[in-house]
């Protein structure tokens, strides 16, 4: 089989015979296998044996047929070897020893050095670059949700901790930013040396922001890491994640190719408030993979034909994939985007 890199191509606005499609947490509990692999090892685990995390990336392209692969990683994995102390419990995800709240504890923090302390990424990243028939995408937590963590102690509900240094001690917060995003620059690079061939980086709780308080605490940071990479050789792609439809205009000029837009706002207006300088990838709200066929089938049909209107669509969910989702809906829903959008392209 010769290598498929329609998912490239349709980073870059490029000619496509098929719309390519991949799952954010395409690797994940709804896999009987993933759920064996998980009886016997924990997620970090996983993430530590290059050998068996390429196998649990490689799963789901192979029964489901999807155009891009994504490493099987955290986004807190980079930040251990920033002085993070943390486990993933399951359940409730990412909870750290102790959060981190004041100057000493920013000061702390140490660049990463992804050749010594991520080999184990690295070299995971070499082994899917030489298996997969379709580009591995790397990836990262972007400064302000990777910080919610940080400050939080956990995932949250209002970031309440998180804006207080936000608001109350924006030096500090200025400084947090500035750490989070040189080590996103130094670890993506890592990452396409490694061989990723498409970056993306998780911006999941970006929405909890309102959009002038994005435009002052995190844009700021979001331009200058794009800007750095701005040379990679690879498409680099931004999910601003949950509710950030009133964050859109403000990404219409971040040096990112494709933008990743959740289920709240429709491709065609996700386009009106970004502008066309980006391509867009989204936007199904993952509970559709329960709904009955019929309605699954004509809100895909829906994103696809708005996806089609202009060049330059990925399509994906809004959001994770949950572990109640049935594995053949996914496999059935991977068919359809192709063989629909064959129809539409090649007309
Ligand atoms: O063992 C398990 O199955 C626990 C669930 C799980 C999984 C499968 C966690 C805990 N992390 C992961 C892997 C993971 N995390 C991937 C795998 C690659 C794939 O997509 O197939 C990716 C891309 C992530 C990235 C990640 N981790 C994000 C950004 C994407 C998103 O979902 O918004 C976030 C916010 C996290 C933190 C995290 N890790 C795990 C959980 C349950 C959470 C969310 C916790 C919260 O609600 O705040």
């Amino acid at each position: 089989m010769s290598f498929n890199d329609t998912f490239i191509r349709a980073c870059l606005k490029q000619e496509i015979e098929h719309v390519p499609v991949w799952y954010m947490r395409q690797a994940g509990r709804y896999q009987a296998e993933y759920r064996e692999i998980r009886k016997k090892h924990t997620l970090l685990e996983i993430c530590r044996i290059p050998e068996l995390c390429a196998e649990v990336t490689i799963l789901p392209v192979q029964q489901l047929g999807v155009d891009a692969a994504i490493l099987f990683s955290d986004i807190m994995v980079p930040l251990g070897p920033m002085g993070v102390k943390y486990d993933i419990i399951e359940k409730r995800g990412p909870i750290l020893e102790t959060p981190f709240r004041n100057a000493d504890d920013i000061a702390s923090l140490r660049n990463i050095e992804p050749e010594e302390d991520l080999s184990y990424v690295l070299e995971t990243i070499q082994i899917l670059a030489r298996e997969l028939k379709v580009p591995l995408i790397g990836f990262t937590g972007a400064p302000f949700t990777l910080a919610s963590y940080m400050v939080e102690g956990g995932p949250s509900r209002n970031y309440i901790r998180t804006k207080q240094m936000m608001y109350g001690q924006p030096e500090l917060w200025n400084r947090l930013m500035e750490k989070l995003g040189s080590m996103i620059v130094t670890y993506l690079k890592a990452q396409i040396s490694a061989g990723a061939g498409a970056v993306q980086i998780f911006d999941s709780w970006a929405g909890a922001l309102a959009p002038e308080d994005y435009k002052q605490y995190v844009y700021p940071t979001m331009k200058r890491i794009f800007q750095e990479l701005k040379e990679v050789p690879v498409p680099k792609i931004y999910f601003g994640g949950v509710s950030s439809g009133e964050l859109l205009p403000l990404w219409n000029d971040l040096d990112a190719d494709v933008m990743g837009i959740d289920w709240r706002v429709s491709i065609r207006e996700g386009r009106k408030r970004i502008g066309n300088n980006h391509a867009i990838q989204g936007n199904l709200d993952p509970t559709m993979l329960l709904a009955p066929w019929s309605k699954l089938e004509s809100k895909a049909k829906e994103i696809i034909d708005q996806g089609l209107e202009a060049p330059g669509f990925v399509f994906n969910l809004g959001h994770g994939i949950f572990p109640e989702v049935p594995g053949d809906m996914l496999k059935r829903l991977t068919d359809y985007v192709h063989e629909y959008s064959h129809s539409v392209l090649n007309k």
